[in-house]
């Protein structure tokens, strides 16, 4: 049985990182899938926040899906994930500091805005985001691509991917679209998707639609959703 274990949801895009990661490093690992709606008792036990992701290896336990990719990366040298000089892995955490602090909180609070004219400052403020993104970050790092920081796959990919598939859900609640003026990012995306790490974790548009209905008619009632809606 292998050594590693992920504790998972499959809806859960923090978790997809995790399972992305660890399918890049070619790792061996069992996947422990889990119901975030009747969580198993044992999980108290394990989670200190009650989320997914949390990676068990050895007798390390480990959460938050940034510090799981960070430690695979550190305990999995091969293939790396990012880049050997210290100014570009500075910029990659810039991206992925930027995912965590500034994108995915304004995603979320989109899909749970039950007023239209906080929906309204949500679109504008993603979409700022959105443009942030393509010029200064792909615009600046990716070249001639195919991925964020150019021809390899790193953790600022794995990172940004699993919310990018989940934004079908904004479009379909929320009427937000992805800017024209982002050709990279969508091209990005577009490449990302083919990915088989990506493929083997992914699912479908109806999927998170589904899932997500209850995020976005304001019914969600987990922690995650409590956390967001209280601040
Ligand atoms: N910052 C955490 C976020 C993890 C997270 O929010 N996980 C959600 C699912 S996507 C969860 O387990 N929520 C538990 C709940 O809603 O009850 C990470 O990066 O791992």
């Amino acid at each position: 049985m292998a050594d590693i274990e992920i504790i998972s949801a499959n809806v859960c895009p923090f978790a997809q990182r995790s399972r992305l990661a660890l399918l890049e490093k070619g790792v061996d690992f069992r996947l422990t899938e889990i119901d975030l709606e009747n969580k198993p008792d044992w999980f108290a036990a394990v989670s200190p926040y009650s989320k997914v992701p949390v990676l068990r290896h050895g007798g390390n336990r480990i959460y938050e899906s940034a510090v799981i990719n960070e430690y695979l990366e550190e305990a999995f040298p091969e293939p790396p994930l990012m880049p050997g000089d210290p100014g570009l892995r500075a910029q990659a955490r810039i991206w992925i500091d930027f995912c965590n602090v500034r994108y995915v909180p304004t995603q979320y609070r989109l899909l749970l805005a039950q007023d239209e004219e906080k929906r309204t400052k949500l679109r504008d403020q993603l979409a700022e985001h959105l443009r942030f993104i393509e010029q200064e970050g792909l615009g600046t790092l990716s070249g001639d691509g195919p991925f964020w920081l150019g021809a390899d796959i790193s953790l600022v990919d794995l990172t940004y991917y699993p919310f990018l598939e989940r934004f079908v859900a904004l479009t379909h609640y929320r009427g937000m679209t992805m800017p024209d003026d982002c050709p990279k990012l969508k091209a990005w995306f577009a490449h990302m998707r083919n990915r088989p790490s990506v493929i083997e974790t992914g699912n479908s548009d109806e999927f998170y639609i589904k899932h997500y209905i209850k995020y976005a008619d304001g019914t969600a009632n987990g922690v995650s959703a409590r956390e967001l809606k209280d601040e």
